[in-house]
C-alpha cells in the first residue's frame, strides 16, 4: 500500500484510506454511536461535522479535515452553563473520533478511539453529553490515527461570565503546521531515516536510548539563535538572542498557519484604541513549538492550558504543541501621529528551530488590510533554540492542589531510537497492556524524566495535574493537562485520582504517540468495552 503515497496530496479521502485499513492499532467502540435523529431533544444539541474544507496554501489549494458547525464555524465554544451536548457526524470517507482536550469529563466521553470508544464509522454519528466543568481555552481534535496533521482539530472556548469580561475584545488564535507531503509519508520517512551520528549531529536528533553527554550546554562556538529569557530588572518576559544549539525538530513543514491562514494572508482583527483585548492562543499543531512574540504590546499572561495563573508580564512567550496560552494585552489609548490612518500590532509566531511564522495582525482606525497584512514579518531572521523551562517555572497556580500526602509515584521515563523511530515511556512502547495503575482516591505523583535530546509534550487526559517540581526545585507551579518536559529535563506533576477510567498519557507529537510514546493512566478494576490492546501487533501502531 506505501507504493500509493504521493509526496502531495490533492485527495484527504485517497491517503486517508490508505492509512485507516492499516491503523486499528491504538484506540476503540460502543452502542453510542447512532444517527443523530435519535438524540434527545431535551436539550438544545448541537450538531458538528469532521469533514474535508478546501485550504489554501502558498497558491495551491486542497482539501484538509475540520470539525465544524453547520454555517461552516471552526470547532464549538459553549456556555458553561449549558453543558456539553454535540452530535459528531463523521462526513469523511474513513473513521474519525473527537477528543475535548483538557477537559474533565465522564471516560465514556474522552472521544479516543479504541480505548474510551468505537472510532465513528463514516456517515455515522456519535453524541458527547457531559458537564461542563471547566471554562476558557481549550480545544477538540480527532484521536484517531494521524488525523491532527489533515487539520482535523478545532478550538473549543467554554465561556462564563468572568471568561467574557476579561478584555473588552478577546480573539482566538488556533495554531497548526502544514505539510503538502502527506502525515502517512512523513512517518515513514522518519522511520526510514538512516540512524546518525551522535557525535557530529550533523542532522535533527529525535532522540536515543541513552545520551550522555548531550546536555544541551551554550558555548561560543554554537550559531546565535532566538530564546525567551526572563528580564529581572523589569520582570517580564523577554525575546533574547544567545549562543545555544538550534532546537532538535523532525518533521520540516512547508508553513505554519494561524487560523488556517498563512504568514502572507493573516487574520487582521480590528480594535479601538485604549481596548484590552484577550488573545486566546491554541497550539493544534503536530511538531511545531511556538515562541509567540506581542511586539510594541505588553502582554499580561493570564492563563495556561485554560487555568487561571497568577499574572506575568512581557512580550515574549513560548507555547509547546497542544498547550494554550491567554495574553492579554491593551492597545494604547494614544496612537502615533505618524499612523493616523491607524496603528498596526503585529502578533507574531515562531515555529521552534524554524525560520517559519504565521500571525495575526490587531489594527484601529481604517488602515486597510493590505497595509495591516504586510505589517506581519513574513519571516524570522535566525533560527531558535528549544523550548525550555524558563517560562514554566515562573508560573504559578492561583488555586494550587491542596497538601496532602502523596499515595504513589510513578515514573514516566521518555527515551527513544533513531533504529526505526522507535519512542518509550519506561523503555515499554505502546500499544501495551502494561500501563500506569492508580487506584480511585490517590494523591498521585509523576515524575517524567526526559533522556532525549528533543522536547515532549506530554498530556493527560482527564482534565488538569499541578507541576510541583522542575529539575530538582520545587514550586506550586501551574495547573496544566499538557507538560513541555524540555531536553534532558526531569520534571515532576501530581494530581488527584478522582476520575474513574482509562485515560492516555502520551506525547503530543502524533509521529512520536504513534511509535510508541503512549501508555495509559489505568484506575484498579476499571475496564472498557474498547480497549483490546493486545490484539494490536506494535508494527501496526502507525502505519
Ligand atoms: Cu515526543
Amino acid at each position: 500500500m506505501r507504493s500509493n503515497f504521493s509526496p502531495t496530496f490533492t485527495s484527504f479521502v485517497t491517503t486517508s484510506l490508505i492509512f485507516s485499513a492499516s491503523t486499528v492499532a491504538h484506540c476503540v467502540p460502543t452502542g453510542l454511536i447512532s444517527d443523530a435523529s435519535t438524540a434527545s431533544d431535551d436539550v438544545k444539541r448541537v450538531q458538528l461535522f469532521v469533514r474535508e474544507t478546501p485550504l489554501t496554501v502558498n497558491g495551491k489549494t486542497i482539501m484538509m479535515g475540520s470539525v465544524v458547525q453547520a454555517d461552516g464555524t471552526q470547532g464549538y465554544s459553549p456556555n458553561q452553563a449549558d453543558g456539553m451536548h454535540v452530535d459528531v457526524t463523521n462526513q469523511l470517507n474513513v473513521p474519525t473520533s473527537i477528543h475535548w482536550h483538557g477537559l474533565s469529563l465522564p471516560n465514556s466521553m474522552d472521544g479516543v478511539a479504541f480505548v474510551t470508544q468505537e472510532p465513528i464509522a463514516p456517515g455515522k454519528t456519535f453524541s458527547y453529553d457531559f458537564p461542563l466543568k471547566e471554562t476558557g481555552t481549550y480545544w477538540m481534535h480527532s484521536h484517531y490515527a494521524l488525523q491532527e496533521q489533515y487539520l482535523v482539530s478545532a478550538p473549543m472556548i467554554v465561556w462564563s461570565d468572568a471568561e467574557r469580561a476579561k478584555a473588552d475584545k478577546q480573539f482566538v488564535i488556533t495554531l497548526t503546521d502544514f505539510s503538502f507531503t502527506t502525515p502517512e509519508a512523513i512517518l515513514q520517512g522518519l522511520r526510514n531515516a538512516p540512524a546518525m551520528d551522535m557525535k557530529t549531529g550533523s542532522k535533527p536528533m529525535p532522540g536515543m536510548q541513552e545520551m550522555p553527554g548531550m546536555q544541551a550546554m551554550p558555548t561560543a562556538n554554537q550559531p546565535q539563535v532566538i530564546a525567551q529569557q526572563w528580564d529581572e530588572a523589569n520582570s517580564r518576559f523577554v525575546r533574547a538572542m544567545v549562543n545555544a544549539p538550534i532546537a532538535n525538530t523532525d518533521v520540516k513543514y512547508d508553513a505554519l498557519l494561524a487560523n488556517r491562514r498563512t504568514v502572507d494572508d493573516p487574520d487582521v482583527m480590528k480594535v479601538n484604541p485604549g481596548d484590552t483585548v484577550l488573545l486566546r492562543i491554541i497550539a493544534a499543531s503536530c511538531e511545531t513549538d511556538f515562541f509567540i512574540d506581542t511586539g510594541s504590546l505588553d502582554a499580561e499572561l493570564l492563563a495556561v492550558d485554560g487555568q487561571p495563573i497568577q499574572p506575568l508580564r512581557g512580550n515574549f512567550f513560548q507555547l509547546a504543541i497542544a498547550q494554550r496560552i491567554d495574553l492579554r494585552v491593551t492597545i494604547p489609548s494614544a496612537i502615533s501621529s505618524t499612523t493616523s490612518s491607524g496603528a498596526v500590532f503585529p502578533i507574531t509566531m515562531q515555529g521552534e528551530g524554524t525560520t517559519l511564522t504565521c500571525g495575526v495582525v490587531l489594527t484601529t482606525g481604517s488602515t486597510s488590510d493590505s497595509a495591516a497584512k504586510s505589517a506581519l514579518p513574513k519571516t524570522a531572521s535566525m533560527t531558535t533554540a528549544a523550548l525550555d523551562n524558563t517560562q514554566e517555572m515562573r508560573l504559578r497556580a492561583t488555586a494550587p492542589l491542596v497538601t496532602k500526602k502523596i499515595d504513589r509515584t510513578l515514573p514516566a521515563v521518555l527515551t527513544g531510537t533513531m533504529d526505526g523511530y522507535q519512542w518509550f515511556i519506561n523503555g515499554i512502547k505502546y500499544p501495551t497492556r502494561d500501563v500506569l495503575t492508580v487506584k480511585l482516591g490517590e494523591r498521585v505523583e509523576m515524575v517524567l524524566t526526559n533522556k532525549t535530546p528533543m522536547g515532549h509534550p506530554m498530556h493527560l487526559h482527564d482534565g488538569v495535574f499541578q507541576v510541583i517540581e522542575i529539575d530538582g526545585k520545587s514550586i506550586s507551579g501551574a495547573q496544566r493537562d499538557t507538560i513541555e518536559v524540555p531536553p534532558h529535563s526531569i520534571i515532576k506533576i501530581a494530581f488527584d485520582a478522582d476520575n474513574p477510567g482509562i485515560w492516555p498519557f502520551h506525547c503530543h507529537i502524533p509521529y512520536h504517540a504513534d511509535s510508541g510514546m503512549c501508555t495509559m493512566l489505568k484506575y484498579e478494576g476499571v475496564e472498557t468495552p474498547h480497549w483490546h490492546p493486545e490484539e494490536v501487533p506494535s508494527e501496526k501502531s502507525g502505519l
